[in-house]
């Protein structure tokens, strides 16, 4: 497939998805969100595939959602069409792992994209922020609900009602990205994280990956006997069979997802 606003990419198991959009700081404009979903899709199906990694540019992952384009839109176009809506579904829902290689600018719909990933690599130059106030608005894309559960109500209260930025080394103090790198290696690293990721068992990424969302959704109780269900589920997988049977031979598994 072939994106004017994105490019992507295979390296082994990884689907490599990169925002472009450069004269815009690549923000999110309707022709990027429905490419992305596009892209999205397609690793989705694609078998090969075990794990994502999402990038921008070294000056901005993403400024946010264009403001020009949104200037024009009108409430009720935005309630027909959800506007963004969908890719946040998309992303939020995505069964496989998505690591977001994070450098430059991180705001708006950029942080909140950023935020529905799984694993958040950040440059050293990484600045992230929720920006939307200066613009007369409010987070859209679960701006609030996930920031104020990753980095508690006073940190996200000041985030969201001032607008103000934060830099990566802060972002990392209050767990709102994995890691923090050099900036000349934080496509590596992300790479090199993803790549790990993908030569696990490509199930139990997937019933993983649903356990950790899940406990941002569900009371304690019924988060674990969730985590007990896929647990269990497990074990009727041929990878669990040949993760085990690889480590009493001492020699790497090979995991076929099934
Ligand atoms: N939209 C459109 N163009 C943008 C942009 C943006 N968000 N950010 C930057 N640009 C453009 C600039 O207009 C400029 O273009 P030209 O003027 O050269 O044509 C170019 O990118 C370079 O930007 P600057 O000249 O401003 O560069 P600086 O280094 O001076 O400043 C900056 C960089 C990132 C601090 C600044 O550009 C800035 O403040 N940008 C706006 C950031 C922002 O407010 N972002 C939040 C947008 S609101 C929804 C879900 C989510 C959302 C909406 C709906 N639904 C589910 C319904 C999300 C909303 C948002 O993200």
């Amino acid at each position: 497939m072939s994106y004017e606003t994105i490019s992507t990419s295979k390296e082994g198991h990884l689907g490599v998805i990169t925002l472009n959009r450069p004269e815009a700081l690549n923000a999110l404009n309707t022709k990027m969100v429905t490419e992305l979903i596009g892209a999205l899709s397609e690793f989705e199906k694609d078998e090969e595939v075990r794990c994502l990694v999402i990038a921008g540019s070294e000056k901005a992952f993403s400024a946010g959602a264009d403001i020009k384009e949104m200037a024009e839109i009108t409430a009720i176009q935005m309630a027909m069409t959800g506007h963004f809506f969908p890719l946040w579904e998309k992303v939020g829902k995505y069964p496989k792992p998505i690591v977001a290689a994070l450098s430059g600018f991180v705001l708006g719909g950029g942080l909140e994209l950023a935020m529905s990933c799984d694993v958040l690599i950040a440059s050293e130059t990484t600045q992230l922020g929720q920006p939307e106030i200066d613009i007369g608005v409010m987070p859209g894309g679960g701006g609030t609900q996930r920031l104020s559960r990753t980095v508690g109500k006073y940190k996200a209260m000041e985030m969201v009602l001032t607008g103000k930025r934060i830099g990566a080394e802060e972002a990392k103090a209050l767990g709102l990205v994995s890691r923090v790198v050099p900036k000349e290696a934080y496509l590596s690293e992300a790479k090199k994280v993803a790549s790990e990721i993908a030569s696990k068992s490509p199930v139990a990424v997937r019933l993983a990956k649903m356990a950790v969302n899940k406990a941002f959704e569900m009371g304690l109780a019924d988060g674990l006997d969730f985590e007990r269900e896929l647990f269990y589920l497990l074990f009727a997988s041929e990878d669990k069979v040949e993760g085990m049977k690889a480590f009493t031979e001492k020699r790497k598994p090979e995991f076929k997802g099934k």
